[in-house]
């Protein structure tokens, strides 16, 4: 009962986060239209940067308002072409797209046709036919704009589509950085100025994700929250649905499980599902059937005096429970050891754009690799991936850059059953008094959006700094000794990093996630003894780190994310030799030495943590 009234009470939490953020879905009554293609394209190289905006160029055909280019949608621009202007480019850029609309979508005013920008980087302006529909701020998340009545002022002409994206970041822009003009006309030319970032990574910019349009019916299905838990081998799936456009209409609600059966139903739009014989959502390498979803359909039917309205959407629905102890971090009450990686959106030529050969390469290396987790660093990924890691079994931190769009990356993410645990923030100046209020504020109020997921940040080693740490679930540590700290002295890991442990435990007595650890390695690059930047020397960090995680893993420790699953691109600097090399992979996704020792140690973890019955120990793949 307690069970109960506590999945009841963590819904209404849940549902605090404003409406609606599904991921669109094709079904009987909502059609898709994608617009991943050629976009054509300028960037605004006028010295202010706003002679877009001075000239009105949404108004007509980009191509008559001066030169345009090709541009692959989604991708980042930066690496599409051999100019270095464009590459290092500071300012509004501008994309045109016209879409042929069915005439079904113009003709039926009964139906809701909307535009949707997956991600741009990092403030875009949008127009339909030269009239501005939408404007958001922040690179990763969704936006969209409902489109209808625009497109049907005028049906005979094909809808025109402009996006002009700034990717200027400011202090107050997540990840931030600063405009800083040189005015020392002996050494810079006139009006110049770089832009400053304050991360290490590439500020790739661009629409990064799919464009697309899609329909519902103007009464429809607006969000679901799910909130999953389970006694003995019942399943227990609590939910919510909100409609929008009408103030009543009928609900079906139908849990099906894989094979299409229907294991429990309703027709409220809220409501507590119980599934007998539940088949619960487990992780990769923890279950021999990972990853199970059932799907959850809601039907809608509404009436107005002109009209019936049918709407149905179906979300995969998987059912499980995540816990912390002082020590442990359980998945359905089992202890889970995170065994993972760090990531990136990037890549060669399409930088942070969606890319599924690239996807789906990368899920292949990780279940290769014998990972069964990763954290979004340092921000939130596609829907697609997430989506993926749900099919998969694959376990998630989901990152976020800060305040503001956390309640954004909550109401997106919320019904992602590989969504473990949510981070606010990584590595901030924690250090200070103020700095301390502003995180138990951050997370405390994640906590309150979302009760049903334990919050971290992250932290470096240095826990004499860290103020936050008291309100987190899990401590979660980067740490690069023997690297930033003591450079080639491979010989300090094992007394700091035991001393680092000890540390945190002794002081806050939580669960701790080594979150990064790891070396440069430029790849093909060798010396014996290992010198920094070698694949040697990238083997002995890892090595020496393993020694304790085997001990501490043992107590407290829960996890070991290396830094990082593959090479990644960064600003040009005296430290990075073409990027950030600490992969173990490179960005082309081959594996070096750092890769085999990683791949020996997570199938021994998998066969020692995951909880697997003897007979079915997975053999390390070739
Ligand atoms: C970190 C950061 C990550 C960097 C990494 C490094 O602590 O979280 O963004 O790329 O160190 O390699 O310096």
């Amino acid at each position: 009962m307690l069970r109960l009234l506590w999945l009841f009470a963590v819904l209404d939490a849940v549902l605090l986060l404003d409406s609606g953020m599904l991921f669109p879905r094709e079904s009987s009554s909502r059609e898709l239209k994608e617009l991943s293609g050629l976009w054509v394209f300028r960037a605004d190289k006028s010295p202010n940067r706003n002679q877009g905006f001075e000239r009105a160029w949404y108004k007509s055909r980009l191509a008559e308002t001066g030169p345009v280019i090709d541009m692959p949608v989604p991708a980042s621009y930066n690496d599409i072409t051999q100019d270095s202007t464009l590459r290092d480019f500071i300012g509004w850029v501008w994309y045109e797209r016209e879409v042929v609309v069915p005439t079904r979508w113009i003709t039926d005013e009964g139906t809701r046709v909307v535009l949707r920008v997956g991600s741009a980087h990092y403030y875009s302006v949008v127009w339909v036919n030269g009239e501005k529909v939408t404007e958001h701020a922040g690179g990763h998340l969704p936006f969209e704009a409902e489109i209808g009545s625009l497109i049907r002022k005028d049906p005979a002409r094909p809808c025109r589509i402009t996006i002009a994206v700034n990717n200027t970041l400011t202090l107050e822009t997540l990840p931030p950085g600063s405009i800083q003009h040189m005015n020392d006309p002996v050494r810079y030319p006139e009006g110049y100025f770089v832009q400053n970032i304050y991360f290490d990574f590439f500020n790739y910019a661009g629409i990064h994700r799919p464009v697309l349009l899609y329909t519902t019916p103007k009464v429809y299905v607006d969000d679901i929250t799910v909130v999953t838990d389970f006694l003995d081998n019942t399943g227990l799936v609590r939910y919510q649905v909100s409609v929008k456009g009408a103030a009543t209409a009928t609900l079906k609600v139908t849990l099906m499980d894989k094979d299409g059966h229907c294991v429990a139903s309703s027709s409220e739009a809220s409501g507590l599902l119980k599934v007998v014989d539940v088949k619960l959502w487990w992780p990769y390498l923890m279950h021999k059937n990972p990853g199970y979803l059932y799907s959850m359909e809601v039907r809608l039917m509404a009436a107005d005096e002109r009209s019936t309205y049918e709407d149905v959407y179906a979300l995969p629905v998987g059912i499980r429970s995540v816990k912390v102890t002082n020590t442990q971090f359980l998945i359905n009450n089992k202890p889970f050891y995170f065994h993972g990686v760090n990531k990136h959106e990037d890549s060669d030529i399409r930088g942070k754009g969606l890319d599924w050969p690239l996807i789906v390469k990368d899920f292949n290396l990780i279940k290769w690799l014998g990972a069964n987790s990763f954290r979004t660093s340092h921000y939130p990924y596609a829907e697609e991936i997430l989506q993926m890691c749900d099919r998969h079994g694959i376990v998630v931190i989901d990152e976020c850059p800060g305040l503001g769009v956390r309640c954004l990356l909550v109401r997106r993410d919320k019904n992602h059953p590989s969504v473990v645990m949510w981070s606010v923030a990584n590595e901030p100046a924690a250090e200070m008094q103020p700095a301390a209020l502003y995180f138990k504020t951050l997370i405390t109020h994640t906590k309150a959006l979302d009760p049903t997921r334990p919050v971290t940040y992250i932290t470096d080693s240095n826990y004499a700094r860290d103020k936050g740490a008291p309100y987190v679930d899990v401590v979660c540590v980067n740490s690069y000794f023997s690297w930033y700290h003591d450079p080639g002295h491979l010989e300090v890991i094992p007394i700091q990093l035991n001393a680092q442990f000890e540390n945190w435990y002794g002081k806050y007595q939580k669960p701790i996630i080594q979150s990064e650890y790891g070396a440069d390695a430029v790849p093909g690059l060798h010396s014996d003894p290992p010198m920094m930047f070698t694949e040697e020397y990238q083997n002995a960090v890892l090595r020496s780190y393993h020694d304790i995680f085997d001990q501490k893993r043992k107590q407290y420790v829960v996890g070991e994310l290396i830094w990082n699953f593959a090479d990644f691109m960064t600003a040009q600097g005296i430290t990075r030799v073409v990027g950030n090399k600490k992969g173990i992979f490179t960005r082309q996704r081959q594996p070096k030495a750092g890769a085999f020792i990683l791949k020996e140690r997570y199938w021994r973890l998998a066969n020692e943590t995951g909880r697997l019955p003897p007979w079915t120990k997975y053999p390390c793949p070739l």
